[in-house]
């Protein structure tokens, strides 16, 4: 039988209009869906022996406070910001509030598109970027944060 996990969840978190992921504009993030990249994550979570909680929102104060609320409940935070990447300082001060690894996702190559995406604030924070590889990219992100965290 699976043990639970003792430990506190790895949070990840995505950001505006990634709710429409599957739905609109595949050749640029995929055919998967959402749900379908969480339940990804969340089976090899189990398979490393941690746990995920996987939240979306298309408004940046609940990002903050999901990432706030990470300083407390959480082991690590993967984050795809979306396009307040590009513009959320203050997504940016309450990572750097959170003291364990965070990873940065972004699905599409942002360094291959508009100038415009090529400057990430959260960047300035992040342990990790993984970026261009698809929604395979979070469970890279995950990897790496389970090599971070140490052998369960
Ligand atoms: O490549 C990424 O993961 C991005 O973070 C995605 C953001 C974009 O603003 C960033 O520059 C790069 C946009 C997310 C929009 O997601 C959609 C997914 C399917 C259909 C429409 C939008």
């Amino acid at each position: 039988m699976t043990q639970p996990s003792l430990t506190k969840p790895i949070y990840i978190l995505n950001g505006p209009n990634l709710n429409l992921l599957g739905q609109r504009q595949p050749e640029v993030y995929g055919r998967e869906t959402l749900a379908d990249v969480a339940q990804a994550c969340a089976d090899l979570a189990e398979e490393l022996r941690f746990s995920i909680k996987a939240l979306q929102s298309n408004h940046e104060g609940v990002l903050v406070d999901w990432i706030q609320e990470a300083r407390l409940a959480g082991a690590a935070i993967i984050i795809n910001p979306g396009a307040y990447s590009h513009t959320s300082v203050a997504i940016l001060d309450a990572l750097n509030a959170f003291e364990g690894p965070v990873i940065e996702v972004h699905i599409s190559n942002i360094h291959k598109r508009e100038a415009f995406r090529h400057h990430s604030y959260v960047s300035l924070r992040a342990d990790g970027v993984i970026a261009g590889c698809g929604t395979q990219g979070y469970l890279l992100a995950l990897r790496r944060v389970a090599s971070l965290l140490g052998p369960r």
